[in-house]
């Protein structure tokens, strides 16, 4: 059986990794980071799994990254692990550039220490982002358009990028990134745009809140689906060479559109009246807008997005009106 060890296992793309290689007949290790109170929800159906292990370790300490691969030998590595909040980035610059992007470092210098000391190869890689493009100077965005990232979590990000490619060049190690557009799911941390509109709109239904209040309305995204984008992690660490991919949907939808969808599921046509807006949640530079041309993983991976726009927003308000009810919304 082959064995992957995922960092940031809780998260929502590692709690759907770490489902599609068990599904794989992986045996998984999926690492979290030492905290008071666990945060497990993303990960509590895996506790009692067979072939799933929890580990703890810390992208901001080398030793437990190579305790960590000591512990699961494994065949694959997957760096999910971030500190993934866009918005936060301004608030917390340096611990996100230190997980963000040392921690990357940390992460590719225990992997070579690790392959030294046991003779052992790692395939890694390294979630990277489309908020490297951020203002975007060529609209949809390959592999060959230039970054030019907007925030600190994106600088943070340039670096890990590059420095895995790096790394690649100079000690030939099979790393790959995936430059994904943004991915949602049922999983989404609830600070996240869309998260915060599915979660917002099913507190609406049950009269629990009367109104979401949002920032800026008029931002565009390439929004797929985040089971579909993990299976492009997985295929592209089974190539015969390590190299990096655009995955996108090529559709954008600004948030406006994301409302329009989101109460559409309730029937709510009229949401203007239930959405409010606070400079709050502007940020100090946007991202106006993101679109990706995944051609290129389409060709070489055979990788294509299985769930549109409208399923994706379905499912999230779905799941939040049945979390907020568990008699079943319907009824209501
Ligand atoms: P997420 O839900 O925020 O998950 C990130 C995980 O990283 C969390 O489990 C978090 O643990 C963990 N983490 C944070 N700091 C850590 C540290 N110092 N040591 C160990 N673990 C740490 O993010 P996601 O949406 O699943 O994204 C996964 C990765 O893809 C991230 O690197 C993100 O930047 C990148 N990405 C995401 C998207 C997207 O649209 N979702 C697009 C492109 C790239 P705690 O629970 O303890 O905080
Ligand atoms: O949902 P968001 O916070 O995601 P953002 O900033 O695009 O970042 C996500 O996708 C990246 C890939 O492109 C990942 F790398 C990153 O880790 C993360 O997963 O914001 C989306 C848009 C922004 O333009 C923001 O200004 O929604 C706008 N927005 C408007 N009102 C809001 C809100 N965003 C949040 N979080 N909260 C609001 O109230």
């Amino acid at each position: 059986m082959k064995k992957a060890l995922i960092t940031g296992v809780n998260g929502m793309d590692g709690s759907h990794l770490a489902d599609l290689l068990l599904e794989k007949n992986y045996i998984v290790y999926g690492v979290e980071r030492r905290s008071s109170v666990k945060n497990r929800t993303n990960t509590a159906h895996l506790e009692r799994k067979e072939h799933f292990h929890f580990l703890t370790a810390d992208m901001t300490d080398q030793n437990t990254l190579y305790r960590a691969l000591r512990d699961s030998e494994p065949d694959e590595v997957y760096n999910l692990a971030a500190q993934s909040f866009v918005g936060s980035s301004w608030d917390i610059p340096k611990q996100t550039s230190d997980v963000n992007g040392l921690g990357v470092l940390r992460m590719l210098e225990a992997i070579r220490e690790y392959e030294h000391d046991t003779q052992r190869k790692v395939k890694f890689y390294q979630a990277s982002t489309s908020e490297l493009f951020g203002r975007m100077v060529e609209n949809p965005a390959t592999e060959r358009t230039p970054f030019y990232p907007r925030s600190p979590y994106g600088v943070s990000k340039l670096y890990a990028h590059w420095i895995t490619k790096n790394y690649r060049e100079s000690y030939d190690m099979f790393n790959c990134c995936g430059i994904l557009f943004n991915h949602e799911s049922e999983r989404r941390g609830i600070q996240f745009v869309t998260r915060k509109i599915s979660d917002g709109v099913a507190q609406i239904v049950h009269g629990l809140s009367d109104h979401i209040t949002l920032g800026n309305l008029d931002a565009k995204r390439d929004w797929g689906y985040a089971p579909d984008y993990v299976e492009s992690m997985w295929l592209m660490l089974q190539q015969d060479r390590p190299d990096d991919f655009v995955i996108a949907t090529g559709e954008t939808h600004t948030i406006r559109e994301f409302l329009d969808a989101a109460f559409d599921v309730v029937g709510i046509s009229n949401w203007e009246k239930y959405v409010k807006q606070d400079p709050r949640f502007m940020r100090p530079a946007e991202v106006d807008v993101l679109r990706g041309d995944a051609s290129k993983a389409k060709y070489e991976l055979g990788w294509t997005p299985k769930t549109d726009f409208q399923k994706l927003v379905k499912n999230m308000v779905e799941s939040d009106l049945a979390l907020l009810d568990p008699q079943g919304w319907r009824q209501i």
